[in-house]
């Protein structure tokens, strides 16, 4: 990579960084429950749920089940992104095709398909929002690229605090994570 190439990529991760630092977990009274929406373009689901795994401290995808849980969550969302962003959650049917299930056990009762979703278009096995009218959920696949909507990062929940590392310090981690796997676009050369 060249000096200017660099210098964008670096500057790329201040911003990104600095704009992580200011998010914190918002808890929802209902249940108690923690949620943080992570921006990390252009990631996998895969890569959304390594990098939750190395979070640790009990966070995981988010798992919805039910429709206060659906709108409070959609809530914490982008209110006007552009259309088909996607944020990952925690639900795949990868396992048995057509059986979703979510990352955490939970029963899978409750959702919020868009209409003529899940459709599997070309295999998509993977749960996210999905931004059309507004924020409903498509069966999408591991990299979204840019043919079926673009993945904008993921949502990550937590039954409640424990020992976990400082909220900082887990934006920064999930989005250092992120951009390394996903970061294609922050390298993208600029159009003049
Ligand atoms: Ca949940
Ligand atoms: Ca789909």
């Amino acid at each position: 990579m060249t000096k200017a190439g660099w210098r964008r990529w670096i500057g790329a991760v201040a911003i990104g960084l600095g704009a992580q630092c200011a998010q914190a977990g918002t808890v929802w009274s209902v249940n108690g429950h923690e949620y943080e929406v992570i921006t990390s373009e252009g990631i996998t689901w895969t890569n959304a749920q390594a990098a939750v795994t190395l979070i640790g401290g009990g966070w995981h995808l988010a798992t919805i089940t039910s429709a206060g849980e659906d709108g409070f969550v959609a809530g914490l969302l982008p209110a006007s992104p552009a259309s088909r962003s996607h944020y990952w959650l925690g639900a795949s049917d990868a396992a048995v095709e057509g059986t979703f299930a979510w990352v955490t056990g939970e029963a899978w009762s409750y959702t919020n398909w868009w209409a003529g979703e899940p459709n599997n278009s070309g295999e998509e096995d993977f749960l996210a929002y999905d931004f059309r009218t507004g924020w409903g959920w498509n069966d999408a696949a591991d990299n979204l690229g840019s043919t079926y909507g673009f993945a904008r990062g993921y949502v990550i929940e937590r039954t409640g605090s424990g020992s976990v590392p400082l909220p900082g310090t887990l934006a920064l981690l999930a989005f250092g994570f992120g951009l390394g796997l996903g970061g294609v676009a922050l390298r993208r050369p600029r159009r003049g």
